[in-house]
């Protein structure tokens, strides 16, 4: 099976949300011939994109490991983006649900019904994934870690340990910061209209009265989750967010990839809240205005199960577009933190999903994560950290080093 695999396999994708999907005779022969060697694999495949995929990267077949995973989103949730795209970047086999009728917009995800997956998932947050041995776990950046230990062909961890911290700083500054500018602008002016897609998306074929009853419903328990960030001056958020895209298409320009030619932790963690920036009305607007390669880039983000590529050395990444990238987020990003962490302290880490302490606990286990790198490596790094203003906001500070806990799956 091995040995054929690559003719099985042959890698055919058309997909792209403003391409018209083309399948070839010739693939579906192909892919009927697969179905008889890897069924599972095949069945999930097709199943979910009506495509046919490899089962890994050219020459990495045989160390491809059969992990066959059940994603559970949401229909606004950054994270849950982000995550299905690793798995389809991957080539795990896996199938994808937003549970129709899991959420009617109050109380905990799932509540609402009882045969829900998110239910039976017991889970406070989404993304959940059902792992090959059926445990549903929580927490995408730690499922993306142990996605790498499950199912090695594929890795979105670059191998230099410098860079590879390099993409999970960014990955964590994504999930952590670059939800602000969305919530703020999702539940302040564009409420309405994200409220009700949001319960569209999650309650399918509904009428009008329980569209607004709904609506309405999530728009309360949302706006009160704002926080802090409500009181921020539109200008001040709207110039936060051009900023990082002015620096993101700027990036785009030399290279689509932050590490080489393939994709890492960072571009999944800025795809994720990206796949919101382009729905939701005010950022998308300004994004299809001024920003067509960030446009674009988020759609080829959302399926690179056929992309093939390399890993690029340290000298060749480094570059002033990367830290004028990490520049135009990480700063905005250190401050938020620091003042939570001022507010909430230090105590009680490890139970934290998201939230305030969650921020605390990445910000503490990145620093850890820096800190645990070799001399050599660390000053492979140090020139473009300082520069972009996260040196010195990486470093322990007092006792901050007894307080690290490990991220893991919940
Ligand atoms: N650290 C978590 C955060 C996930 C998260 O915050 N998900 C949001 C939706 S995007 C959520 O489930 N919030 C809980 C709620 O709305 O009740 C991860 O990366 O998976």
């Amino acid at each position: 099976m091995e040995a054929l695999a690559p003719l099985f396999f042959h890698a055919v994708w058309i997909l792209s949300f403003n391409h018209v999907p083309y399948v070839s005779k010739q693939c579906l022969r192909i892919v009927n011939n697969a179905v008889f060697d890897c069924p599972a694999y095949t069945a999930n495949t097709l199943h979910f994109l009506g495509l046919l995929v490899e089962c890994g990267g050219r020459g990495e077949q045989s160390k491809a490991v059969r992990c066959d995973v059940g994603g559970v989103g949401g229909p606004g949730s950054p994270y849950s983006h982000k995550l299905r795209a690793v798995l389809r970047y991957r080539r795990i086999p896996h199938t994808w649900l937003v549970p129709q009728g899991g959420f009617t917009g109050s109380g905990a995800l799932g509540a609402d019904g009882a045969s829900s997956p998110l239910q039976q998932a017991g889970k406070p947050v989404i993304p959940v994934l059902q792992y090959p041995d059926g445990a549903f776990k929580a927490d995408s950046t730690p499922i993306m870690y142990d996605l790498e230990a499950l199912h090695t062909a594929r890795s979105i961890v670059p191998p230099h340990r410098a860079l590879a911290f390099m993409a999970h700083l960014l990955e964590d500054i994504a999930d952590e910061y670059l939800p602000i500018p969305m919530f703020y602008f999702r539940w302040t002016e564009d409420k309405q209209w994200c409220a009700r897609r949001q319960m569209i998306g999650w309650n399918g074929a509904i009428d009008d009265a329980q569209l607004e009853e709904m609506a309405n419903n999530f728009l309360n328990r949302q706006t009160g989750q704002l926080g802090a960030a409500a009181a921020m001056p539109r200008e001040t958020v709207l110039s936060n967010y051009t900023e990082f895209l002015d620096a993101l298409e700027e990036q785009l320009k030399h290279s689509q990839f932050l590490f080489g030619s393939r994709p890492s932790f960072a571009e999944f963690g800025l795809y994720g809240q990206l796949t919101q920036y382009l729905s939701d009305p005010t950022l998308s607007a300004i994004m299809r205005e001024r920003y067509l390669r960030v446009f674009q880039w988020i759609h080829l983000m959302d399926d690179l199960s056929g992309h093939e590529g390399e890993w690029a050395e340290p000298a060749e990444c480094l570059t002033s577009s990367l830290q004028n990238l990490l520049a135009s987020i990480a700063p905005l990003y250190f401050a938020m933190v620091k003042g939570i962490q001022t507010r909430v302290g230090m105590q009680d880490l490890a139970s934290a999903a998201n939230g305030p302490k969650y921020r605390v606990k990445c910000l503490l286990a990145l620093k850890q994560e820096l800190a645990d790198l070799t001399t050599d490596e660390r000053a492979s790094i140090q020139p473009l950290l300082t520069a972009s203003g996260c040196w010195d906001a990486l470093q322990f500070e007092g006792d901050e080093a007894a307080h690290v806990v490990p991220i893991t799956t919940f």
